[in-house]
């Protein structure tokens, strides 16, 4: 190649730099990770990503189009709904659906468990289909969080409850979306974790954090001072030791927002047993497990002060549980302050 064609070539390479790996390509070249899937898998995610698109586009106009604020009703955990919720809940619902790929959906928003007709499709997905949805009106970060789990009931048969009431362990894949400053997919299948960065202008999810991994000892600690009267003294304990290690106090009161921030920059979030929420309030099924596989793939560890969350066996689709989640060096911490105390 002549000189000149080189530099005609790096003339071009300017405007002809790689986009990066899309979301869609990176989920093939790791189609290996699905040994039995056959793709289905990667439809699902897939369908998710298309979703979270989907909702992105309404969380971003919302104050124009007047879906902010509450919808008046009050979903399965007593909460009131915004309309986004309802929103976000039937976006989900209708691109796993018409996926074909899912038998059954559980959803923070919907009492029962869905049956979504398609009955030879081999997988359950749990989700929160829009957490933190009441801070959205304050233009605060909120998130959609999803597990995807096997079914074990037979294919070609109507979905059941054991399907859907499995243990954190038994996922296939699980992750969130945080609907931030900017839309980040994040999501692992038990190889590690990786996140993904929408680019509006080509309307893709672009590879932005390969192999994400949590700092073995951060200095951020997040959860809600106003329950510190609640909490019991080996906690007290250890936010005192938070503080004399002059850890900085980070809670933004949206679940997804405060794990992310933890995951890349290190820290521990903990919602332990209060008063008014004696198992915890945040749900195991669809908020919990689906962070305890993303942090514990990242290096981390996730407990509800007892036991490692994804060992818990489900016995309620919206059962609550108190959660430890974070850099490793920190949960063993708090583990070490509040052991023997009678878990409250
Ligand atoms: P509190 C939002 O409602 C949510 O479920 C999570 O996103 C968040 O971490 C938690 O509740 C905040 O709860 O009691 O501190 O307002």
């Amino acid at each position: 190649m002549t000189t000149q064609e080189k530099e005609t070539n790096a003339e071009i390479n300017k405007f002809v730099a790689s986009i990066g790996t899309t979301l869609d390509r990176f989920i093939s070249q790791r189609q290996q990770e699905f040994p039995y899937a056959k793709g289905e898998l990667s439809q699902i995610l897939r369908d998710i990503g298309l979703a979270a698109k989907v909702v992105n586009k309404a969380i971003m106009g919302s104050g124009l189009i007047g879906i902010e604020g509450p919808a008046g009703e009050r979903n399965v955990q007593g909460e009131d709904q915004q309309k986004l919720d309802v929103v976000a809940n039937v976006r989900f619902i209708r691109a796993l659906t018409r996926g074909q790929e899912v038998c059954a959906i559980i959803s923070e928003e919907d009492e029962e468990m869905i049956d979504t007709d398609n009955h030879d499709a081999k997988y359950i997905v749990a989700m929160d289909p829009l957490d933190g949805s009441s801070n959205i009106d304050a233009n605060i970060p909120v998130g959609t969080i999803f597990s995807i789990y096997r079914r074990k009931s037979p294919v070609g048969t109507p979905p059941t409850a054991e399907d859907v009431l499995q243990k954190g362990a038994n996922q296939v894949a699980g992750g969130y979306i945080l609907y931030g400053s900017s839309m980040i997919l994040t999501y692992t299948t038990g190889y590690g974790v990786n996140g993904f960065t929408y680019d509006h202008t080509i309307g893709e999810f672009i590879l932005s954090y390969p192999d994400m991994k949590v700092k073995e000892l951060g200095a951020i600690f997040s959860y809600n001072e106003g329950n510190y009267n609640d909490f019991s003294e080996g906690t007290k304990s250890y936010l005192t030791y938070c503080r004399n290690q002059k850890y900085t106090a980070r809670y933004v009161g949206s679940l997804v927002a405060d794990f992310h921030r933890n995951l890349l920059k290190g820290g521990i979030f903990f919602y332990p047993a209060t008063s008014k929420s004696p198992n915890g309030k945040l749900r195991l099924l669809y908020e919990c497990n689906s962070l305890a596989f993303v942090i514990e793939q990242a290096g981390g560890k996730a407990t509800d002060g007892k036991r490692r969350i994804l060992d818990i066996e489900p016995h309620n689709i919206h059962q609550r549980s108190p959660l430890i989640i974070g850099s490793p060096a920190m949960v063993d911490d708090v583990m070490q302050f509040i052991k023997n105390e009678q878990f409250q």
